[in-house]
């Protein structure tokens, strides 16, 4: 979102699914969206059964990448060495689109110069990637009259994830792929409303509608409303908290539906700093092991399909959310004790009776307070099918997608050029050595749920709990049979999983979920080392090594 708001002003995707399915080119950076997003990958089956081109760009070859044209296997954390040089080789085929380039971005000249260094044969050598493969992607790209690129976590979880995105957006840029029909950029959101959390203000910067804490006149209209005065100051976002409680300036915590004792990188100094806290509450619908520490677990809130109210997804479209089940037991919802919380504190909100009734009057405050939402009533959201922001007006729709104001003929249409950055190629923080030479990326497989809490306690036929995926020749070198149980070192800790012999991985490279820390705790492991723009931690790249540990048993043959 970092990324995005810099360049663009607004943090959302730029596109929608329907314009996915009508486009000539798509690429997936970084995503494996046919696990981790498999109601968005049935629109790019759609897409690419409509003719688009599908290119995977990932270090491992994922069950995405199994449906694509072309995959490019890249080393981790080598994307803006690569994007670089697809970069250098469109302007030197002489295929970047100059009529956008001219009508809607700035800076130009200082990024072509930047990118001069990358050859196709330096960046081939540094990512790994085939000369021929870049070529390839480049051409099409920057052909295609329309094309989507998407992105999640192989971009973002880097200590210089923001810079990733920018360099993605370069590419949009350059080719002219951003405010017309078919062509965007689409960061993937991780949960059903991570977008919309971040639209309701739960940023450290924002309030409600995107909108930044620090102007004035709109912390009036919110202080107004509320009858409360708000501080002038942007917050800390999760990274930053830890980093404030090993400072001690931060003493009490409330978490709502998250569980950082099990998510947060180098989770052993995580934990040790959620103990330290003065006051730590939860609030979820399980007791996780985050609530095992705190001093107080609001217990039973109501889950997603016992409570009302709405949720955004990843093309912007606000949906509404509908009560399906009652709670169980005294289970409430999330909305209600917080207003609890609130009354408690001294602020009382009347909202009216009931679920319902709440939930739509809330978002009527919502709609006051946000202009981008200001045209969404629960009616027209039931009528429509949900509303794509932004949503101004009553009677009126926006297209599809955002930024058409680039490409107005009248240079006064056209608002704000989008700027180029100029993005340096970083490696990771955590460096291979001779004591760690294998490089580990974490992420999801499909039929498991991020820390297992929501997951774990189903049985599923696909399932074999957690592993160390291994190419076959790291496993022939070290002499592993499959499902042999094997140490996993890091600069921060060492744990045991069994070895799983995976042909989707180039060799020197494993990987791991981290779906099972009860038995398997993978966030020993991996690294704080976080991009301070966004405080994304560098979950994907982490120096490890493996060790035999035992003449025993695999767990399965
Ligand atoms: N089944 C299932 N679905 C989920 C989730 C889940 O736990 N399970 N979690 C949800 C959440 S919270 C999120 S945020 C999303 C995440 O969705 P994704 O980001 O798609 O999931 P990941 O598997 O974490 O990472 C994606 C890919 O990044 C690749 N990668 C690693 N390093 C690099 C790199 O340096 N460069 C490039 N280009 N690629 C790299 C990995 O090999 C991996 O295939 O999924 C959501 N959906
Ligand atoms: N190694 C490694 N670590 C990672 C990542 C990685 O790729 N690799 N990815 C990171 C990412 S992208 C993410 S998003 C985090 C996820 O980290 P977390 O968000 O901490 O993990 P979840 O397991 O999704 O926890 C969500 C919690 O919300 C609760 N919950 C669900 N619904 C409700 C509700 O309606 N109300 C309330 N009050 N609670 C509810 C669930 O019971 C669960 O305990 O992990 C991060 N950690
Ligand atoms: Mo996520």
């Amino acid at each position: 979102m970092v990324g995005l708001a810099t360049v663009f002003g607004a943090g959302g995707g730029t596109s929608s699914y329907q314009e996915i399915e009508d486009t000539d080119v798509i690429v997936l950076w970084g995503s494996n969206a046919r696990d981790a997003h498999p109601i968005f990958f049935h629109h790019v089956l759609k897409g690419v059964h409509n003719g688009a081109k599908l290119f995977v760009v990932d270090p491992r070859r994922t069950a995405s990448a199994q449906w694509a044209d072309l995959w490019l296997g890249n080393n981790v954390g080598t994307d803006v060495a690569l994007s670089n040089t697809i970069a250098r080789e469109i302007i030197h085929a002489g295929l970047a689109n100059t009529d956008f380039i001219s009508r809607g971005t700035s800076g130009y000249p200082e990024y072509a110069a930047s990118v001069e260094e990358w050859t196709l044969q330096r960046g081939s050598s540094v990512t790994g990637v085939p000369v021929e493969a870049i070529v390839e992607l480049a051409h099409s790209l920057a052909k295609a009259g329309k094309a989507q690129i998407c992105w999640t976590l192989g971009i973002t979880e880097h200590h210089n994830g923001v810079d990733n995105v920018l360099s993605l957006i370069n590419l949009a840029l350059l080719c002219g792929h951003v405010g017309h029909w078919g062509s965007g950029l689409n960061p993937l959101r991780g949960q059903n409303n991570v977008q919309g959390g971040g639209d309701m203000g739960a940023i450290p910067n924002r309030l409600v509608g995107f909108q930044d804490i620090l102007d004035p006149a709109i912390r009036a209209q919110f202080e107004s409303a509320w009858g409360v005065s708000i501080q002038p100051k942007y917050g800390w976002h999760l990274t930053q908290m830890f980093e404030a409680m090993g400072r001690g300036e931060l003493r009490a915590v409330y978490a709502i539906g998250e569980n950082p004792a099990q998510s947060e990188a180098d989770k052993g100094h995580a934990i040790h700093l959620l103990q330290g806290l003065d006051h730590l509450v939860v609030q979820d619908i399980f007791l996780t092991k985050t609530a095992e520490l705190a001093d107080v677990v609001l217990p039973g809130s109501a889950s997603w399909c016992e409570s009302e109210g709405t949720v955004t997804n990843s093309e912007r479209r606000v949906q509404r959310c509908r009560k399906a089940l009652d709670p169980p037991g005294g289970a409430r919802d999330d909305i209600e004790i917080i207003l609890d919380i609130c009354r408690r504190l001294g602020k009382e909100f009347h909202y009216g009776e009931g679920p319902r009734q709440v939930a739509e009057a809330v978002w009527n405050e919502v709609r006051s307070l946000s202009p981008m939402h200001a045209g969404m009533s629960y009616q027209r959201i039931e009528d429509l099918g949900g509303i794509q922001w932004p949503c101004p007006s009553e009677t009126e729709l926006e297209p599809s997608y955002l930024h058409h104001r680039l490409w107005a003929d009248d240079p006064a249409d056209r608002g704000q050029p989008a700027p180029f950055s100029v993005v340096i190629d970083d490696p990771p923080v955590d460096t291979l050595s001779d004591e760690f030479p294998l490089r580990l990326t974490t992420g999801r497989r499909l039929d498991s749920y991020n820390t297992g809490v929501q997951s774990g306690g189903f049985q599923s036929p696909l399932r074999w709990g957690e592993s160390i995926d291994v190419s076959p020749e790291d496993a022939q070198q070290h002499q592993f049979v499959d499902g042999e149980t094997v140490a996993i070192t890091s600069r921060r800790g060492s744990i045991l999983a069994p070895v799983r012999i995976d042909r989707s991985l180039r060799p020197g490279l494993v990987f791991m979920t981290f779906h099972f820390p009860e038995e398997v705790d993978t966030n020993i492991l991996t690294i704080e080392a976080n991009d301070p723009k966004s405080g994304t931690a560098e979950f994907k790249a982490t120096a490890v090594r493996l060790d035999k540990v035992s003449t025993s048993e695999p767990a399965w043959t």
